[in-house]
């Protein structure tokens, strides 16, 4: 038996081959259709995980076999440069940022050479560089002058020790996930992006891209967006005759039900009116100690402070309802403020219990309160009697009348938040000048480049301590001013750098012309944990860009593959340590044991591999231990993409074993491809009817099935590689090598030039199905008699129904089973299955 499959020595070969035959570039234009496959940009930690490996060899199995269908593809790959583990690598490594970043994506870089996928390394982007920031600060200003950008005074997460504003992620349990200060509110000025401005829009094009988008990803969408129709209702407010409470509320029809009204902490109605009571301040103060997110506040208790304000209610004359200020009320939502109905709201009824405020039913129900379902309006004047639907429509419409309230449609989607009181972001080129207020940066001073000289020896924002780079003359006045600070969330990077693929080195951020004909994106692959930020940036940017004139589309990806996540067991010993994978093994009874102390382990549920339960597998040991091939091969075996991988050692050892059978089955079937002798034709039937069911399972991305057709051709040729005749064996060989190479390009490439010596893959059409051959003459179908199995019949695939039951009921086996009893019914499951009910 020959050696081992030589993956070293091939995968470095066929490496240096594309790279120095530039096989990977694509032209802007070509008499192919174009197809765009991306995968979505890695963040540069220094290395690649698990998760990339997948997301990549799936991006690279469709890319390689759309060349081979025929398309101009283009695949490109960047990275996402900036953010705040440089950052946190510059503090406690004393290295400076970019140098952290740019040494990172050199070793990541190497790490996607020597996996052999198929990028146009010509159109990689880095976005921490001027030649991608400066870009995106032009469009920074477009979207200023458009009004799609705006300065305003908002609360945020503010981190007393690390002088920073921190995102909702990042505080955890009140405090800075780092340094576990208690997190304050502030009202601080921030750049917020308008994309509130397209939620309807956001919403009803969803309806263009489902089709192409996981049915999950688009729910999750609509719900983020989460468009609610409602009332806005104003009721005056007791010995205030000028002012009124303005609610927001989905259930006008209700309002009969209304017991109390309640605003948000940071209501202005409390500094307005309210500004004097000590004991309120203190309330405020304490709810703004958790910070208020939606999901923080459906856990905390809800806690409520009676304001003594009372209101009016709009109909019930000389009805009157206290205002509260409450815990669970979102200032960013509605107008801050709600009214409450406890017989028919969840949360109402817990404050109202609580508070013991009253609880009226205005449905009728004989179901325990808080009831929410449909009825008949009760109690509720001149709504008694109908229908929760006309009730509302009838309630908005004497709002209307009596000048208190109107129709109101809110979406949950808030304006996005872009400032960033950090160092490595793209500066925000705006200047404030103390006689011009905010003035953009002229075009021709751009692009605003970071400072190369900053410390870290502060908390808070480096560029905020440099002593020069912030002051600079207005360009209006030419007074003194002060540069904007701020850098921009690194979610801008990543909304737009699709559009810079396309022609990465324009002198504008994107070429409307190339821009239009690439895109948009064919085939989009990346983690479901973006399904919605960062798919729902990208598709405002895309549309906000085509309103500023840009591009001409409105939707940046056709088609969505959220694939899912790379498991392992999880692995503890004895005082519940975490445990890596390669120190554990197996005793010989089968138990878990630690590799070292030999002592027992014990073995947990299998989740996504991270850091902190130290179940990794390190994509470079695989590659040096068996190849980028076999760790493509194994990446892709057994699940669909879309679904979890759950890591198995022995899935590795089989992959590695069928690389390598492949490879021994062309050196075995080699010479007698090679003789040109004559002998068994059935090989083709079998290798077309395979291609058929090969091509059919790359177009639906079932890579699993791809690989498990693959081992079925390979078994097929096993079988008769000593009598086939030469041709059948060669096309069937050919077939097989040209089918797995998307996913085992190297080996692809090598064997393929053993057998067509000259030829290259890469520029071999996909193989074409002989449908005469492929088709299936004969399939077997089960015949049962009262469920029960009794034969089997072999037919023609078309056969028709009458015929198939005659047959059944002929066979030897069934009349035995149907002795003197008269078949009832026959139930035929087409293609598949004959049932006798007696
Ligand atoms: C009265 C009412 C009666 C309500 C009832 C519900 C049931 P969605 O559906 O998510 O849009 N609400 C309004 N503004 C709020 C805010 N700023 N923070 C927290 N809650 C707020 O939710 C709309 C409902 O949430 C509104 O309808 C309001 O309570 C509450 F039987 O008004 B409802
Ligand atoms: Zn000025």
């Amino acid at each position: 038996m020959s050696t081992n499959y030589p993956f070293r020595h091939i995968e470095s070969k066929w490496q240096k081959f594309w790279h120095d035959n530039q096989s990977y570039k694509v032209a802007d234009t070509g008499p192919e259709p174009k197809c765009y496959i991306l995968e979505m940009l890695p963040y540069p930690s220094g290395r690649l995980h698990m998760g990339h490996v997948r997301n990549y060899a799936i991006g690279d199995a469709i890319a390689r076999f759309k060349v081979a269908k025929g398309f101009r593809v283009l695949h490109p790959m960047g990275w996402d440069a900036f953010g705040l583990p440089a950052e946190n690598a510059a503090i406690q490594r004393n290295t400076h940022p970019e140098q952290w970043t740019i040494q990172n994506i050199a070793d990541m870089k190497r790490q996607l050479i020597q996996l052999g996928f198929s990028y146009d390394w010509d159109r990689e982007i880095t976005t921490c560089l001027p030649n991608y920031y400066g870009h995106e600060q032009k469009l920074f200003l477009e979207f200023y002058k458009k009004g799609l950008i705006y300065r305003k005074e908002s609360w945020v997460n503010w981190d007393p020790t690390e002088n920073t504003v921190l995102a909702n992620e990042q505080v955890i349990n009140g405090r800075g996930w780092r340094s576990g200060a208690l997190v304050e509110k502030r009202k601080l000025n921030q750049w917020s992006v308008k994309i509130t401005d397209y939620a309807q829009e956001l919403l009803d094009d969803l309806t263009q891209i489902s089709a192409g988008w996981p049915e999950k990803v688009i729910r999750m969408q609509e719900n983020w967006i989460g468009r609610s129709e409602g009332a806005l209702v104003h009721f005056p407010i007791k010995d205030h005759a000028e002012k009124s409470l303005e609610i927001f509320t989905t259930r006008p029809e209700t309002l009969f039900g209304a017991s109390f009204c309640a605003i948000a902490p940071t209501h202005p109605l409390i500094s307005d009116l309210l500004s004097d009571n000590p004991e309120l301040a203190q309330f405020v103060q304490d709810c703004q100690r958790i910070v208020a997110t939606e999901e923080a506040l459906s856990t905390v208790e809800k806690k409520g402070f009676d304001t003594g304000l009372r209101v009016l209610h709009p109909f019930a004359k000389g009805q009157e309802i206290p205002i509260y200020v409450a815990n669970f009320v979102l200032m960013e939502y509605g107008t801050g403020a709600l009214f409450g109905c406890p017989a028919h709201d969840e949360r109402d009824f817990e404050f109202a219990q609580r508070y013991n405020l009253p609880i009226r039913s205005v449905v009728e129900t004989t179901s325990a309160l808080p009831y929410t379902g449909p009825g008949k309006m009760i109690d509720s004047d001149f709504l008694t009697g109908l229908t929760i639907d006309d009730a509302r429509t009838k309630a908005i419409d004497a709002l209307e009348i009596l000048n208190l309230g109107k129709r109101k449609i809110t979406y949950r989607l808030r304006d996005w938040s872009v400032s960033r009181q950090r160092y490595w972001g793209c500066p925000i080129p705006i200047i404030h000048c103390p006689t011009c207020g905010e003035v953009p940066i002229p075009g021709d001073q751009l692009p605003v480049i970071l400072p190369q000289d900053v410390k870290f020896d502060h908390p808070g924002n480096p560029l905020d301590h440099h002593p020069t780079w912030q002051h600079i003359d207005c360009p209006k006045c030419h007074g003194p001013a002060k540069r904007d600070t701020d850098t921009l969330d690194t979610f801008f990077e990543s909304s737009w750098y699709f559009l810079r693929y396309c022609a990465p080195q324009s002198a504008d951020p994107i070429d409307a012309k190339i821009c239009n004909d690439w895109m948009p994106v064919d085939w989009y692959i990346g983690g479901v944990e973006h399904a919605v930020l960062h798919l729902l940036y990208a598709r405002f940017f895309t549309k906000a860009l085509r309103d500023c004139g840009y591009v001409t589309f409105d939707e940046p990806f056709t088609n969505l593959l959220t694939q899912g996540m790379v498991c392992h067991e999880t692995y503890q010993d004895e005082n519940g340590k975490w445990v890596y994978p390669h120190d554990v093994e197996k005793d010989s009874f089968g138990n878990h044991i630690h590799a070292e102390t030999r002592a027992p382990v014990t073995v947990g549920r299998s989740e996504k591999m991270s850091k902190s339960k130290h179940n990794l597998i390190d994509p470079q040991d695989i590659i040096n231990t068996y190849g980028a091939d076999v760790a493509r091969v194994f990446i892709l075996s057994d699940t669909p993409p879309d679904r979890d991988f759950d890591w198995n050692t022995e899935a590795l050892d089989g992959s590695w074993r069928y690389v390598n059978r492949v490879w021994r089955l062309v050196e075995e079937t080699f010479a007698r491809i090679e003789q040109n002798v004559p002998g068994d034709e059935s090989l083709c039937k079998q290798t077309h009817q395979y291609l058929a069911k090969l091509t059919d399972a790359y177009e639906r991305n079932a890579f699993n099935k791809v690989l498990s057709f693959n081992r079925e051709l390979a078994r097929a040729i096993d079988d008769r590689k000593d009598s086939a005749s030469s041709s059948s064996l060669r096309e069937a060989v050919s077939i097989l090598i040209q089918t797995l190479a998307p996913i085992a390009p190297h080996m692809g490439h090598e064997l393929w030039d053993k057998i067509h010596p000259g030829q290259i893959l890469l520029q071999t059409p996909w193989p074409a199905v002989d449908e005469a051959l492929a088709r299936v003459d004969e399939i077997t179908i089960a015949v049962q008699v009262n469920g029960k199995l009794r034969g089997t019949l072999t037919v023609a695939p078309d056969i028709n129904t009458a015929a198939l039951e005659q047959m059944a009921l002929a066979l030897p086996s069934v009349i035995l089973a149907l002795g003197d009893n008269a078949p009832k019914k026959i139930i035929v499951v087409p293609k598949r299955i004959v049932n006798v009910v007696v």
